[in-house]
């Protein structure tokens, strides 16, 4: 019973309206988009806290690497499996859309978390991929912005940069880029964006791609990472050429690796996502429905700036990821 007024009054405040009924032999399934990333890792930690209040199990099952061909068969098990809801963080807009419609019509719910599929525009009854009932997830356009926005500023309003990022058809990272270039565009017209590296979410390949570009442009003036592997792999880049005194890194996402580099002076910024808040609002919202209440289709969580200022700050450490 008191579980159920915590859960009802959770979904009071997110504005979910309508008759609950209290269930607790519910199973949701969270598929991320490879286990073994620290924002994902993350995220699972906020939907076990939302299981845990709500009395119900959620599982955290996916790929080892970012590849909608890895993530498919484990969707296909999963629906197998048939679980009561699935959350999921599809690995390519437009790949993903059959095997995900291969669920709707196994009767899951589908709710994304993080990326979402076709124009992420759910419930609208256009589109081929409106069928999800929700979409949780940071601004990612905003967050391209917010981080274009930190690097003019430590570049100081001019110079050379390249976006580091996994892949195209990936619509966190595809709108990181559109939002940064957007923001350059319009606000920084001394900024110059150099052409995107594209490194299939492989640090090693990010780290190589920096030296590249730095050879073709020694007066290359800062790195947008992002994503946290891109991010990472920019800064080892950037570290190794002994240049991070003069090549500003602006990094997606806020592992320790991340922030202990923040601390480090090879990365100047971070933008942290909150991966927590939206596992624990991408359970919620999965537990209303299942219960009967009209949800929301899209939810939009927040971000916090990290830098050396306030890296070492008390209030900052509940952003820094789990690993
Ligand atoms: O940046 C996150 C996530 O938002 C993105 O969709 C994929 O990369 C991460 O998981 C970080 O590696």
């Amino acid at each position: 019973m008191k579980r159920f007024f915590a859960a009802t009054a959770v979904a009071a405040t997110l504005g979910f309206s309508g008759a609950a009924n209290a269930q607790e032999d519910l199973s949701i399934t969270l598929l991320p988009g490879l286990t073994t990333d620290a924002f994902y890792i993350t995220m699972n930690v906020g939907a076990q806290a939302a299981a845990e209040d709500l009395g119900i199990e959620v599982n955290f099952q996916g790929p080892e690497e970012w590849d909608p061909v890895l993530q498919t068969p484990v969707l296909d098990a999963v629906i197998g499996r048939a679980p009561d809801a699935l959350l999921i963080a599809p690995t390519d807009a437009v790949q993903m859309i059959e095997p995900l419609r291969r669920a709707h019509e196994a009767g899951i719910p589908v709710i994304t978390v993080d990326t979402f599929i076709d124009d992420g525009l759910y419930q609208t009854g256009s589109g081929d991929g409106d069928f999800p009932i929700s979409y949780i997830a940071s601004d990612n356009l905003l967050g391209g912005r917010m981080a274009a926005r930190a690097m003019a500023d430590k570049i100081g309003g001019s110079g050379k940069v390249y976006i580091a990022s996994n892949r195209p058809g990936i619509s966190t990272t595809d709108q990181r880029e559109e939002g940064f270039k957007a923001e350059m565009a319009e606000n920084f017209p001394d900024v110059e964006v150099l052409e995107t590296q594209f490194n299939e979410n492989d640090a090693s390949l990010a780290a190589s791609q920096f030296q590249a570009v730095f050879a073709r442009n020694s007066d290359v003036a800062g790195v947008f990472g992002a994503n946290l592997f891109s991010a990472l792999g920019a800064a080892n880049g950037v570290a190794g050429a002994g240049a991070q005194d003069d090549i500003v890194v602006v990094a997606f996402d806020a592992p320790p690796s991340i922030t202990e580099n923040i601390s480090d002076g090879a990365i100047d910024v971070a933008i942290a996502q909150h991966p927590a808040e939206i596992g624990y609002y991408g359970v919620m919202t999965a537990y209303a429905h299942l219960t009967g209440q009209s949800v929301p289709t899209k939810i939009g969580t927040g971000f916090t700036t990290i830098t050396a200022d306030n890296v070492s700050d008390e209030d900052i450490a509940k952003f820094i990821y789990s690993e």
